[in-house]
């Protein structure tokens, strides 16, 4: 992995991926992508709608990058509201990068999946690597549909196709947007802001977790390892914490007494409800031995000091 494009860069995980990746590998190497412009950036940009074949085309042929992460997707509370676009950008724009593998123009692929693969049938807690399957929103099928294209080039062609099934991700440096889990950055502006939060999920909704610095490293961890230690194409299960709305509030409480949760639930819920409370990840530590490092205290100590910083 020596020159890397990252598509949906200006997004939560593309922001700080193209970062970290920049120090890693020079800014020069690392090729930004989006269809909207980033406020600024060191790195090359590319205007790039990803369901265009051409533009992409044209994009891998000015810069040649040997790998391309391709984060650009519609997330899961966007997706029930639009199916039909969610359907088409998750999976049109992965084929054409599974394609762009298969005839040599890079060497290597990072898609994203997420805990969206799991559905109400699924184990609620410590969910397996392998386990029932039956995702009830257009964000998940789109990601278990995705994960078999995957595994299915990879078998058949032998393309280096890498994944994660992403937990719900919190960090500081950018928003997330259109997310079920985003409710869990957004508690930490309005607590420092207003001293209350309005929660659109029910007080004891426990979804799995990561702070975005553990999620960065697991992606580079996960690219960099040898390729005989993947043994999983799909996508692997990927475990940082678990918590409800209520607990995080109880944690926000110990650094800001004052404040004040309240609970409004909407469409957003049964989403959440539908996803496992915690994932089993003890498959990725033993292939290319991943090892989560922010628990709760650690992830809002470290949020409410940075975004504290970013508001003043
Ligand atoms: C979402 O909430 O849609 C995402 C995810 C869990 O993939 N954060």
């Amino acid at each position: 992995m020596n020159k890397i494009l990252i598509t949906g860069a200006c997004g939560q995980i593309g922001t700080e991926l193209a970062e970290k990746a920049s120090e890693l590998l020079g800014h020069d190497n690392v090729v930004i992508t989006d269809i909207r412009k980033p406020v600024n950036t060191r790195n090359p940009f590319e205007e790039l709608d990803v369901l265009d074949k051409n533009a992409w085309l044209s994009v891998l042929d000015k810069y040649q990058p040997d790998t391309v992460f391709h984060l650009a997707a519609l997330l899961s509370a966007t997706g029930e509201k639009n199916p039909e676009l969610a359907w088409k950008l998750n999976m049109n724009s992965l084929l054409y990068v599974l394609e762009f593998a298969r005839e040599k123009k890079i060497k290597k692929v990072f898609w994203p999946s997420s805990i969206a693969v799991f559905g109400p049938t699924t184990p609620k807690y410590n969910v397996p690597q392998h386990t029932i399957m039956e995702p009830t929103t257009v964000y998940g099928i789109s990601k278990l549909a995705g994960e078999r294209w995957c595994e299915w080039y990879f078998n058949k062609f032998g393309v280096d196709v890498r994944s994660l099934r992403y937990p719900g991700l919190i960090g500081w440096k950018s928003d997330p947007g259109g997310g079920t889990t985003d409710y869990a950055v957004h508690i930490f502006y309005e607590a420092l802001k207003n001293g209350k939060y309005t929660c659109f999920l029910s007080e004891d909704t426990a979804l799995p977790m990561m702070c975005m610095e553990d999620a960065i490293r697991a992606t580079l961890e996960l690219m960099q390892a040898p390729a005989a230690n993947i043994k999983i194409r799909s996508s692997y299960n990927l475990a940082g914490i678990s918590f409800s709305p209520k607990e995080l509030a109880n944690e926000i409480k110990k650094h800001l007494p004052g404040f004040i949760i309240q609970y409004q639930p909407d469409f957003r819920q049964s989403i959440a409800d539908s996803w496992p409370a915690s994932i089993d990840d003890s498959v990725a530590s033993s292939h290319w031995g991943w090892k989560h490092k922010y628990d709760l205290e650690k992830l809002t100590k470290r949020m409410i000091s940075e975004i504290r910083l970013k508001i003043s």
